[in-house]
């Protein structure tokens, strides 16, 4: 797996990136892209962080990129599904659509090596129905999908008044005593959400909080974040789940450099290299 410093797995996951808030790891994300690869790449969510972009534009170069090392992993044949969060909601008008050989999804659903369906999706549908009324979670469709339409209309609501998100994570945090209970509470309605959709595991981000357990009946993974965790979760050919965290560069260099130079040439010579404008258009 192992080939100078370059780890190639099944299927990579990566959430909560926050490209184009301050607070975003990008260089470290870099590093850990240009060292990682697999044949799925699956971008669960607040990638990008519109909210933080319209109010600031915070653009430098290592958020460029980013941006550019996921496109050109996609023009190198790596399959990749990009899951919106409430982060990069304005790429939920995009469902079912494709941008630079990545497809949008509203929500995907991973088979593993090993057979087992999991359900990939972001997370935020769920923060009402998390801090105020779980119960609603157990009760037939309509109850439920009505919970997740007041979360986006409670969301859609604060916007337009001017408050940012109201983000679950933040909170739990500003409640440290707290925080261990959303953080449960989170982890058990996702594994609700991933029996209704006959799924054997939930694959998710939002709350900042990477892990895989198997605590409810039901496989919970959780990407983390890329603003203080730096934590991606890596499926291994045989099915395993890793949790990987890259919070140091790498001292080993570029081993993806060369293959990038060939491949780069290869594009230019067809005269049609995708920069980092057309990303920012298409978004
Ligand atoms: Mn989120």
């Amino acid at each position: 797996m192992t080939e100078g410093g370059l780890r190639h797995f099944r299927a990579l996951f990566i959430s909560d990136v926050h490209l184009g808030a301050r607070g975003c790891q990008a260089e470290l994300l870099l590093d850990f892209l240009r060292h990682h690869d697999a044949d799925t790449i699956y971008l669960v969510g607040d990638i990008v962080d519109g909210w933080r972009l319209r109010s600031t534009w915070y653009w430098p170069q290592a958020h460029n990129d980013v941006v550019q090392k996921l496109l050109r992993k996609a023009r190198k044949g790596a399959r990749m599904i990009y899951v919106p969060g409430n982060h990069d909601e304005f790429l939920r008008e995009y469902y079912g659509t494709h941008f630079g050989g990545i497809k949008v999804a509203e929500r995907y659903i991973h088979l593993g090596a090993d057979g087992r369906r999991y359900l990939v999706i972001h997370g935020d549908h769920f923060d009402l129905v998390v801090t105020q009324a779980r119960w609603l979670a157990h009760l037939g469709d309509y109850a439920y999908t009505l919970a997740i339409a007041i979360n986006r209309v409670f969301n859609n609501l604060r916007r337009r008044f001017g408050f940012g998100y109201w983000s679950l994570s933040q909170w739990a945090k500003h409640k440290v005593k707290n925080a261990v209970n959303y953080i449960g509470e989170f982890e058990r309605t996702l594994v609700i959400e991933a029996r209704r959709n006959a799924a054997d595991g939930v694959i998710c981000g939002h709350i900042h909080h990477a892990a895989i357990h198997n605590n409810f009946g039901v496989t919970y993974i959780n990407c983390g974040d890329w603003v203080e965790s730096c934590t991606a979760i890596a499926e291994h050919p045989d099915g395993r789940f890793e949790i990987i965290t890259w919070t140091t560069m790498s001292p080993h260099g570029d081993p993806d450099r060369e293959v990038e130079r060939e491949a780069e040439t290869a594009h230019t010579a067809r005269g049609a290299v995708a920069g980092a404008g057309d990303l920012v258009d298409a978004v």
